[in-house]
């Protein structure tokens, strides 16, 4: 287990509870699987962060899986917060503070909840991931809380490192530059049928193309232009990125409970 999760684990025991933060737009992949492992000492709730990027069918489907325990919350507008707060104190013991962790991996909106749970702007919030790199607990309203660094699941599949870092979970210029990351994305979307509710509004329309042909229209559209007028396609792939993960192409939910998106090699379909 890296440092991380080892610091982690060794939190647990002074837990009452764990809150896991996944991303609405992708509850699989945005799972942490180190979470999962914990469930078995500690009880888990579920918040799908993000609501307003998100299809509300699809958020409604996710929610009936993953069952009671789980809703899902707009955290920049803190909407949907009051039925997680009443589950809190109902569990707060007589004597003492609620102790819970907030987990989850990297950019899903962890300190953003935290802050609207102790009532005050107290843990850093950015928009990029690993904002939060130390374990630091924040009390207030008869709750302790602990704000922890995202996780990546390092065995996770190739997949799932894909699909993060369209999210903005997974540094796309780590994982092998943003425009691969933009290529798969478009394929994807053209794939799943969801090319004209992203792309829409850049007024581009599906057409039978490579993917690459997408991407420079999509740069012709932006004005990704370098001397002598070819399109910069890392600029662009990096605009497309950036305006998907957060969420200036309007709302969007990549998976469905139960609609596998993976191949068996781990890559998405
Ligand atoms: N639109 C929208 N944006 C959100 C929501 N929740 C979080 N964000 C944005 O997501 C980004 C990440 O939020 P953080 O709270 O820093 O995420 P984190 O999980 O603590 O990230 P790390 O500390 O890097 O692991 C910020 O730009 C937030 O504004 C939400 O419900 N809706
Ligand atoms: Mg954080």
């Amino acid at each position: 287990m890296a440092r991380g999760g080892r610091k982690l684990a060794e939190l647990v025991d002074k837990l009452d509870l764990i809150v896991e933060v996944r991303d609405a737009r992708a509850p699989f992949s945005t799972s942490a699987p180190l979470v999962s492992s914990f469930s078995k000492l500690r009880p888990v709730l579920r918040v799908l962060s993000k609501r307003d990027l998100a299809s509300p069918e699809r958020t409604k489907a996710w929610l009936d899986e993953l069952g009671p325990g789980s809703w899902a919350v707009d955290l920049r507008k803190k909407d949907g917060l009051a039925p997680l707060r009443r589950v809190l104190l109902e569990r707060k013991p007589a004597h003492r503070e609620l102790r819970l962790a907030v987990m989850g991996i990297p950019n899903v909106g962890k300190s953003m909840l935290l802050n609207a749970l102790v009532g005050k702007a107290q843990a850093h919030v950015g928009g990029i991931p690993g904002v939060t790199r130390s374990v630091s607990w924040y009390r207030n309203e008869g709750l302790l809380v602990v704000d922890s660094p995202g996780i990546l699941d390092p065995h996770a599949e190739p997949g799932v490192h894909q699909i993060l870092s369209w999210l903005g979970c997974a540094k796309a210029e780590v994982l092998g530059g943003f425009e691969p990351a933009a290529l798969s994305f478009i394929r994807f979307l053209r794939e799943r049928g969801l090319f004209a509710t992203v792309l829409k509004k850049w007024e581009l329309d599906e057409q039978e193309e490579p993917p690459e042909t997408t991407l420079e229209r999509v740069g012709r559209r932006l004005g990704c232009l370098m001397a002598g007028g070819a399109v910069n396609t890392e600029l662009a792939a990096r605009r497309l990125l950036d305006a998907f993960s957060s969420g200036k192409l309007g709302p969007v939910t990549l998976e469905m409970p139960g609609d596998p998106i993976y191949t068996e090699g781990g890559d998405v379909l």
